[in-house]
């Protein structure tokens, strides 16, 4: 089988495992050639660090993508996190323009909020422009506080029933991807997971795992980069599900054991070998 090639399209914080230095190991690891497009470098990332770094890659990235168009380069699958300004959702909706393909996949990480509220370095600008590239998407991957602000209404925390989240990926799908998966989604106390919906056959499916009741930072990236591993590797959205919600609680269990501060970001490197083994990957 020849190897399948990403690319991944996310910030580069140099200290504080999120985006690139979490999305590039993780599926070089299952056998992914990866290409990065750096949407920022900062120092650190904006979560628990003091006095970051930020500059904004906006100038350079239309000129990369330019580059690669006039080599013919193809990538099986396009990953989108975390986007240094407003103004890149315009340049990396040209991207996916220039480089989908008939059977590629283009995931979105619509990547802007946690915990009811955006991220500092956003307005509510991001999520009214973060709709474009929902829509040009095979797949998005909100959290819930993201998926309440691409529909602009009031996040509910807790617990929800199974209608309530059916009814939200049911809304979310209407953006105009045929895919949708939600993070961060509880039925039961004690309990935390995901749930995606498959517009085009109407399937519905949910997978949790023990909720840790303490905020992990970086989570979101190595859920999104184990989920689309599995995808490369031939496991179908409701497969690929259960193996990034199970991989990242695998993470957060390796990070409770080191002991260090939550904004060092998961410890993904030690649950290397459990993904590789849930995607039946033996290396030579
Ligand atoms: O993992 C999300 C993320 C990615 N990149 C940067 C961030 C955050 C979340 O805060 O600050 C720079």
């Amino acid at each position: 089988m020849t190897q399948k090639r990403a690319l991944a399209i996310h910030d580069i914080s140099c200290i504080g495992r999120c985006s690139i230095t979490v999305a590039l190991p993780i599926l070089s690891s299952v056998g992914v050639e990866t290409a990065i497009l750096p949407t920022a470098i900062l120092s650190t990332h904006t979560a628990g660090f003091e006095g970051y770094t930020y500059l904004d890659m906006a100038s350079e990235m239309p000129a990369i993508s330019k580059h690669w168009k006039c080599l013919g380069e193809k990538f099986d699958a396009i990953y989108t996190g975390f986007l240094g300004s407003v103004e890149q959702i315009d340049i990396v909706a040209e991207v996916f323009d220039d480089f989908r393909s008939d059977d590629n996949l283009i995931l979105v990480d619509p990547v802007m909020a946690d915990s009811g509220k955006l991220y500092p370095v956003f307005t509510q600008d991001m999520a009214v422009q973060m709709r474009k590239l929902c829509c040009k998407a095979d797949l998005i991957i909100p959290n819930l506080t993201e998926a309440a602000f691409l529909l602009d209404e009031p996040y509910v925390g807790g617990e929800h029933d199974e209608r309530y989240i059916r009814e939200l990926l049911k809304r979310l799908t209407g953006l105009g991807c045929s895919k949708t998966l939600l993070t961060g989604v509880s039925f039961v106390p004690g309990r935390l997971g995901a749930a995606c919906y498959d517009a085009e056959t109407d399937e519905f499916s949910y997978h949790d795992g023990d909720y840790v009741d303490r905020i992990f930072h970086g989570t979101g990236d190595v859920f999104g980069s184990g989920l689309l591993s599995a995808l490369m590797n031939g496991f179908d959205l409701s497969g690929a599900m259960a193996v990034a919600v199970d991989y990242t609680r695998k993470c957060i269990e390796y990070t409770q054991l080191e002991g260090r501060p939550a904004h060092y970001g998961p410890c993904f490197e030690k649950a290397t070998a459990f993904l590789l083994e849930r995607l039946g990957i033996h290396w030579e």
